[in-house]
C-alpha cells in the first residue's frame, strides 16, 4: 500500500523528469509507477502529428541535442537529478530499486524479473498487431487471440493465488502486467473472461489508493494506447 512505501527523499521541489510520446504506450507502466511511489514527476509528452503525416518531428528534431551528450537517446527516457535513463525496463528497475518494489525474498526478485521479461515478450507481439498494415488487424486478431489465452492460461498459473505476480509482495512486473492485461482487454473484448484470477489482479491493482485515484484523475492517459499511425489509434480500439 501506498503508505508503507520506503520513500526516497527528494530535495523540496525537486522532480524528476520522464518523457516519451503522448500516449500510453511504454511509459504507462512507469507513470504508474511514480504515481505509486508518490515522487512527483514532469509528464513530458511528444506529440505525434495526425494522418496522413504522422510528423514525428518535435522528437527527432530534438533527439541528438535534448539529452545532451547522453548517447543513447531514446523514448522513453527519464531524468533524476544527474542520471538519465532510457530502456523502459531500465527505468522501472531504477524507479523500484529506490522504493524497494522489486521482491523481499531471491524467490520474489526472481518472479518480478521473470514477468518482466515476460511483459516485454507479449508487449512485443501486442503492438506488432497494433502498428501492423491497415486492414490487418481484422485479419491476425482470430489468431492473436487465441495465443492470447494461452498466455493469460501461464501467467494465472503463475500469479496462483497472488496476490502479486511475485507473491506477497508488490512489484514492479504488477505495473507492467497490469498495463499489458488492460491494453489487451481493450483489443481484445472479453479476454480476461476466462481468467478470473487476472481479472482479480486487476481488480486488487487498481484498488490501490495512489493507483485509483491516478486512474481517476485527468493527469491519467486513458486514449491512445499506441502512436497516432497504429491501427489501433487510427480505429480508435483502444
Ligand atoms: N527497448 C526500448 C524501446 C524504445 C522504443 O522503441 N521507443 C519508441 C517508442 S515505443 C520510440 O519512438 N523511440 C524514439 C526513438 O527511436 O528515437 C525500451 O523498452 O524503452
Amino acid at each position: 500500500m501506498a503508505s508503507s512505501v520506503a520513500k526516497r527523499a527528494l530535495e523540496p521541489g525537486q522532480r524528476v523528469t520522464l518523457a516519451y510520446w503522448a500516449i500510453r504506450g511504454l511509459a504507462q507502466p512507469i507513470r504508474l509507477l511514480l504515481e505509486y511511489v508518490q515522487v512527483p514527476y514532469e509528464d513530458k509528452l511528444f506529440e505525434q502529428g495526425k494522418a496522413p503525416d504522422f510528423d514525428k518531428s518535435c522528437w527527432f528534431d530534438v533527439k541528438d541535442t535534448i539529452l545532451g551528450d547522453y548517447p543513447m537517446p531514446n523514448l522513453p527516457y527519464l531524468i533524476d537529478g544527474d542520471l538519465v535513463i532510457t530502456q523502459s525496463n531500465a527505468i522501472v528497475r531504477h524507479i523500484a530499486r529506490q522504493h524497494e518494489l522489486l521482491g523481499s525474498t531471491s524467490t520474489e526478485m526472481a518472479r518480478c524479473d521473470i514477468m518482466l521479461e515476460e511483459g516485454m515478450d507479449l508487449r512485443n507481439r501486442t503492438v506488432g498487431l497494433a502498428y501492423g498494415r491497415a486492414g490487418a488487424i481484422e485479419e491476425a486478431l482470430p489468431a492473436y487471440a487465441e495465443g492470447l489465452r494461452s498466455h493469460f492460461d501461464r501467467y494465472s498459473r503463475f500469479l496462483g493465488d497472488g496476490p502479486w505476480f511475485a507473491g506477497q509482495s508488490l512489484t514492479a512486473c504488477d505495473f507492467i502486467m497490469f498495463e499489458l492485461l488492460d491494453q489487451n482487454s481493450l483489443m481484445v473484448k472479453g479476454c480476461l473472461d476466462q481468467f478470473p484470477s487476472l481479472k482479480a489482479f486487476c481488480e486488487r491493482f487498481t484498488a490501490l489508493p495512489a493507483i485509483k485515484s491516478y486512474l481517476a484523475s485527468s493527469r491519467c492517459i486513458v486514449f491512445p494506447c499506441n502512436n497516432q499511425h497504429s491501427q489501433t489509434t487510427q480505429k480508435k480500439i483502444c
